[in-house]
């Protein structure tokens, strides 16, 4: 008996991303006519161990488009959306690579986010609800990269992001007028300093002045903190993104001008952690140094050092982290492991185990709004998705915006 919610179609397209790079998007029709859309989204300092992206030797994506349209297509037909993990399963035994690299893991994951957004679609329900079920609902904290450097930018910052983390505000509204009110007062002084044009935003949003030195953009952005009156309640953050500035020959990690060995690097994380409030800290060392991760977090602990590359949202990574007592955060990108069922087994486990979990965009990203509704769904305690500026940016933070004015959602504590 056919239901309306069995799959008919799976179609995609190559579409663009937020730095003119052509991506999959992929559209799932049901046969009662039902239809919507996922898209890839692409990173630029990416984890090892990530699900591979399909990429055509001019650049784009026309191969992975084909995985979707041939064999994808063919294998989830009169599949029901309702049934995601079926239709992710499928998918992974059909690929038959442990990094999903012969279907390719854009092709996989934008199918994967469709599937999920039609079936909610054909419910009747928003998105939050169909992910999250009988979980609360909270609209989590933002952390806006105000401040580009290292792969996104093209300064001499080896630092790839600086961070704020507005807390302890009544709504997402009061935290976001906070927020974009110390990015405008950033800007000001880094014009004052240095001139407009290095106002120009990066790949995320945030700015990217000619600065050196880490202590330097902490400075400018502490600096612009107080200025706009919100110390109490504005904290600090960055993601290093170590792996891309450590020489793995050498074992150092060439940063400000010097090589530091790994427990230089300790102390230089401490140091910053002593004069700066500094509550958040990802990917503070590269990528398989599991040991490390854990002597800092073990030095620091008020802040949440947190896992992007390190896990690269893969529970079997995780497992490891967490017997190492690796980290006390997560990153949960889609794309990094290719599935939205992947997804949510790593979230959960993550939780399971007291983890705070931070629902991420990646550096290429499009209009795609879905992981705002994840994060909300999944009751995360973090979102990050850039500076409060750039369409691809404000897609998510307006989708938050519009469920809490809808649904009147509590800001999240954390
Ligand atoms: C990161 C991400 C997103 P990319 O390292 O956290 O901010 O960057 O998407 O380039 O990997
Ligand atoms: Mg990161």
């Amino acid at each position: 008996m056919s239901s309306g919610f069995e799959i008919k179609k799976v179609e995609a397209m190559e579409i663009l991303d937020s730095r003119g790079n052509f991506t999959v998007r992929t559209f799932v029709t049901t046969k009662a006519g039902i239809r919507d859309f996922g898209d890839a989204p692409a990173g630029a300092s990416r984890g090892i161990r990530e699900a591979v992206e399909l990429r055509d030797e001019d650049g784009g994506v026309r191969k992975a488009v084909e995985s979707v349209n041939y064999y994808i297509n063919y294998a989830l037909h009169g599949m029901d959306v309702r049934y995601q993990k079926d239709v992710d399963l499928t998918m992974i035994k059909l690929d038959g690579t442990e990094n999903k690299s012969r279907l390719g893991g854009n092709s996989i994951i934008s199918t994967s986010i469709a599937v999920a957004k039609t079936a909610a679609r054909a419910l009747g329900v928003e998105v939050f609800e169909y992910i999250g079920g009988f979980r609360n609902h909270t609209i989590p904290v933002p952390l806006l990269n105000i401040l580009n450097g290292g792969k996104h930018a093209g300064n001499q910052l080896k630092i790839q992001e600086f961070i704020v983390i507005p807390l302890g505000f009544d709504s997402l509204k009061e935290a976001l007028k906070a927020s974009t009110a110390v990015y405008k007062t950033l800007k000001n002084l880094i014009t004052e300093r240095y001139g407009k044009i290095y106002t120009a935003l990066g790949d995320e949003g945030g700015i990217s002045p000619p600065l050196s030195k880490t202590v330097d953009a902490l400075d400018f952005i502490y600096t612009a903190v107080k200025n706009s009156g919100y110390e109490d309640k504005i904290y600090l953050g960055m993601d290093a993104a170590a792996s891309e500035f450590y020489n793995e020959r050498e074992n150092v990690y060439e940063i400000d001008g010097s090589k530091k060995t790994p427990d230089e690097m300790i102390d230089f994380y401490k140091d910053l952690a002593d004069a700066y409030p500094i509550l958040y800290l990802e990917d503070p060392f590269n990528e398989n140094d599991f040991e490390r991760f854990s002597v800092l977090q073990s030095k620091l602990k008020k802040v949440i050092v947190t896992g992007d590359d390190l896990y690269t949202t893969n529970a079997k990574y995780l497992k490891k982290g967490i017997e190492a007592k690796s980290t006390t955060g997560v990153i949960v990108k889609l794309n990094q492991v290719g599935t939205v069922t992947e997804t949510l087994e790593f979230f959960d486990l993550a939780r399971e185990n007291s983890i705070k979990t931070v629902v991420s965009h990646r550096s290429g990203e499009t209009e795609d709004n879905f992981i705002a509704d994840m994060a909300v769904g999944l009751n995360s305690d973090f979102i990050k998705t850039g500076a409060p500026a750039r369409g691809e940016r404000t897609s998510k933070y307006n989708r938050l915006l519009e469920i809490e004015k809808e649904y009147g959602f509590r800001y999240k504590r954390v």
